[in-house]
């Protein structure tokens, strides 16, 4: 098939270029570099270093002999996407292409702004120019099983059927997001069903849980391979911070009471799942929502899997409560279905004991490169937070 990843010099968009190209595939990445630019603006940069996506490529195609091609642009430009699309043809369009923090959306109106925009833009520049130039191709989009937030009553995937003064519809799950990142998720979605619908699209919207791990078996392959693996208060997720605190000897950051309750996935199951759904296509016309995560647990848990597993490599691990940044439950109810692509077929790795300390070791051989002063989160969510900052400054 001809795959063209959007956002595929990031984190999860190059591993998964790799892997569809070691497949057999015909891969094409698409990518601004925006992301490199805000790592920059706000001095925090990947745990490895990372070559430019040419040397990557360079480096993929010495190793495998397998080309990529790469479209350097950005998303917002219409002209840009509608050339690259149509140059390239593509079966499935899988979409990363976004800028994927809620922290950083919550920081300032700027922040805010960027990520609507770039979001919102971005992904309708796409569905135009699928109408336009390639309408049998199939999106895949990266969504969040943040839209949903956490209410008090069982997620389903996507839909749900409700009886409402006697008659009955299948509507779209409620959402309640946490950020403004998680709402241009919640944006895209609708003006996804929408455009599938008017214009006769395929799309599948893969509301993915929290990502974990810094390896696949092709980043492996050499370190030039290596992807942008993030363990900053920004850009680094909850798990993955807490292996890099384990490993330098850092107190593990739970915000809050840590009851706060997430779907969690494995680096290598998101791609396999994001194959799932490329070799299973959603029909001309045709919406579907997938909950793509593997397993759930709260922050606590988390912290407690991590200091049992880094004991047993002879690391000591302290857990401190901070007052929590964010504006969110800390004890909640939280239920979501996930069967759609266990029913394809997906088998999942599980968060195991071995499966931390691998990442950790992994860990341990770069923690030179840990910068410890990017690890503490600086901002609140909250309204008081300005006088909070204020306050501070007296
Ligand atoms: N948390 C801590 N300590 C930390 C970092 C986070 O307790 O050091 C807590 C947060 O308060 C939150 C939870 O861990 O309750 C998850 O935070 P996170 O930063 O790991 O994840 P989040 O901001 O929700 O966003 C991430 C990805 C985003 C993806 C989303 C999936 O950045 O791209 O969409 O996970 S989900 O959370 O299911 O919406």
């Amino acid at each position: 098939m001809r795959i063209l990843v959007l956002g595929g010099d990031g984190y999860l968009g190059w591993p998964t270029a790799l892997y569809f190209s070691r497949r057999g595939h015909v891969v094409a990445v698409l990518d601004n570099f925006a992301k490199r630019r805000w790592e920059a603006e706000l001095d925090v940069a990947p745990l490895l270093p990372i070559g430019t996506l040419q040397e990557r490529i360079l480096a993929w195609r010495e190793i495998t002999g397998a080309k990529i091609q790469a479209f350097a642009g950005d998303l917002q430009e219409y002209d840009f996407v509608e050339f690259a699309v149509e140059e390239f043809g593509p079966d499935a369009i899988i979409h990363y292409g976004q800028q994927p923090s809620a922290p950083y959306s919550m920081r300032d109106l700027r922040g805010a702004v960027t990520t609507q925009v770039n979001n919102l833009v971005g992904t309708l520049n796409v569905l135009w120019a699928m109408k336009e130039v390639a309408p049998q191709s199939h999106l895949v989009k990266l969504g969040t099983m943040g839209e949903y937030g956490t209410p008090n009553i069982d997620i389903e995937e996507g839909f749900f059927e409700v009886e409402h003064k006697g008659r009955r519809d299948l509507v779209a799950f409620p959402k309640r997001p946490g950020s403004f990142y998680h709402l241009s998720k919640v944006h895209d979605s609708h003006n996804i069903m929408f455009a599938s619908k008017t214009w006769e699209l395929a799309s599948t919207d893969l509301n993915q849980g929290i990502v974990y791990g810094i390896d696949t078996e092709e980043t492996r392959l050499d370190e030039r391979l290596a992807t942008s693996f993030h363990y900053d208060s920004i850009f680094g997720t909850v798990l993955n911070r807490f292996c890099v605190q384990a490993v330098t000897g850092l107190p593990l950051t739970i915000y809050g009471r840590g009851g706060q309750r997430r779907g969690f996935l494995n680096i290598r199951d998101v791609i396999r799942c994001v194959e799932l759904t490329v070799l299973n296509p959603a029909r001309a016309g045709e919406y579907r929502v997938f909950n793509q995560f593997t397993e759930t647990f709260s922050v606590c848990e988390l912290a407690a899997l991590v200091s049992q597993a880094a004991s047993k490599l002879g690391l000591e691990v302290a857990t401190h409560h901070l007052e929590n940044p964010r504006v969110e439950s800390e004890d909640h109810y939280y239920k979501p279905a996930h069967t759609q692509l266990h029913e394809l077929g997906l088998q999942p790795h599980l968060l195991t004991e071995e499966t931390l300390a691998e990442i950790l070791g992994r860990i341990q051989g770069a923690s030179y490169r840990v910068r410890k002063e990017i690890i503490l989160p600086s901002e609140s969510w909250s309204r008081k937070s300005r006088a909070m900052k204020a306050r501070a400054s007296l």
